[in-house]
């Protein structure tokens, strides 16, 4: 067989290796009894519901599952609170017959079983994955859920297959399939995903076949799913078959049609255009910094012993998509005023997973308040607010990462 020229990809190998030991050295925090533990929460506390709920739920099979904020009570989301987003359903799987293919632009096309994906070196992330859709319709409020994924990462599989040297993309295809109307034409399609041979080869980036410990459920991809940490929903390709290197981006519904930004850059922003607003469409990616306002609870009142004056008002939330310095509220129309991060689990130090906060809310008016967050990253950059002119340029409804304000309401009782 001639040899052709493939991507030196060994040294992002060596470097998984690594990430493989430095993983296992972290396996018994994993286990401790803390990853059950829920985070601040008080006896006999009550949660008060929002005000502003979300709309009913148009579509239930394509977006299921949605997380109802007010149920967040653990870093790590239950399988069975874990929202699912399915564009073509859910495609049955026989696990027996099927296979994973890598090729395409490589020397060495492989074909693999489950088994012999399970046989390889194993690495665990645990990862908060948001739909880039989330909070960007009205309905569509809890696409967000974290799990501990586990699996095989990818790079060194790619660098037995020997990406060719012309071979610049990495294409993940799912079996799920179904009929996309393109400029007229109809045509049979399967969801699919593109990303650089740089990215895909991450040492983060891996082929899952378990979440929460538990066998991958179908639902969420079975047998094997790509879990990239640190990206939006949509690349985190389900019910793989196909693993394909090429030499250009795909540019189907999911890269080049739906999960494309459109945005008026303002002028002058970064990068700057010579004074002159520009319309940009970009392919949704990476994941952006943003937060949320959780549940409002309520501890003490009228059973206790001060008879309902000592009622402590606490609120909790969330905030991920970058790694976070700290986070802030608003109530009303008051200062921005410092939140706690929750640090009482292993797993919320880790790079890929949102931090919880909570805020001691002292002696609230009875009435209704607007409660606000902001999350401010280690790099300095501060959640855009709605009206931020980079954010109200954006015409689609992907990528929504401004503030979020919800409304409770307080009872003097
Ligand atoms: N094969 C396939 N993979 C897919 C999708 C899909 O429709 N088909 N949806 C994507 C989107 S848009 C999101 S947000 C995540 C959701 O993953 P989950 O259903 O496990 O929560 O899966 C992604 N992977
Ligand atoms: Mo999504």
């Amino acid at each position: 067989m001639e040899s052709r020229e493939t991507h030196d990809l060994t040294r992002r190998g060596l470097l998984v290796e690594g990430a493989t030991a430095a993983g296992l050295a972290l396996l018994p925090s994993l286990h401790s009894p803390s990853v059950v533990r829920a985070y601040p929460s008080r006896p006999g506390e009550e949660v008060l519901p929002w005000l502003d709920q979300p709309a009913p739920n148009p579509v239930p099979h394509v977006a299921g599952g949605l997380l109802r904020w007010e149920d967040l009570t653990s870093l790590i989301t239950p399988v069975e609170q874990f929202f699912t987003i399915a564009h073509y359903g859910q495609p049955e799987v026989d696990v027996t017959a099927w296979r994973l293919e890598v090729g395409g632009l490589v020397e060495n096309p492989l074909s693999l079983t489950l088994e012999e994906l399970r046989a390889r070196p194993r690495q665990e992330v645990v990862f908060t994955m948001e739909c880039s859709g989330n909070h960007g319709l009205p309905f569509l409020h809890g696409a967000i859920g974290t799990a501990r994924w586990r699996g095989t990462p990818l790079a060194p599989l790619l660098a037995e297959a020997g990406v060719l040297t012309e071979g610049s993309e990495v294409v993940f295809w799912g079996a799920d399939a179904g009929e996309e109307e393109i400029r007229e034409i109809k045509v049979p399609q399967h969801f699919a995903r593109s990303m650089s041979v740089a990215d895909a080869t991450d040492p983060t980036v891996l082929l899952c076949y378990e979440m929460n410990r538990q066998p991958l459920p179908p639902k969420h991809g079975a047998p094997l799913r790509l879990i990239a940490p640190g990206w939006y929903g949509v690349a985190n390709v389900k019910w793989l078959t196909r693993i394909e290197v090429r030499e250009s981006r795909l540019q189907n519904r999911f890269m080049a049609r739906d999960y494309v930004t459109l945005r008026q850059e303002p002028p002058g922003a970064p990068p700057a255009h010579a004074g002159e607003p520009v319309w940009v469409e970009t392919s949704v990616g990476k994941a952006l910094l943003k937060s949320a306002p959780a549940r409002v609870t309520r501890a003490g009142g009228a059973g206790s012993p001060a008879g309902g004056q000592d009622r402590q008002y606490r609120v909790i939330g969330a905030a991920w998509g970058a790694p976070i310095a700290r986070v802030e509220v608003r109530i009303d129309d008051g200062p921005w005023l410092p939140t706690r991060i929750d640090h009482s689990t292993a797993e919320s130090e880790e790079e890929f997973v949102w931090r919880l906060w909570y805020f001691d809310w002292n002696m609230p008016t009875p009435s209704e308040h607007a409660i606000t967050s902001r999350a401010i990253a280690t790099d300095g950059r501060v959640q855009p607010a709605p009206d931020d002119p980079w954010l109200a340029g954006k015409q689609t409804y992907w990528e929504s990462n401004g503030q979020i304000t919800r409304r409770v309401a307080i009872s003097a009782d």
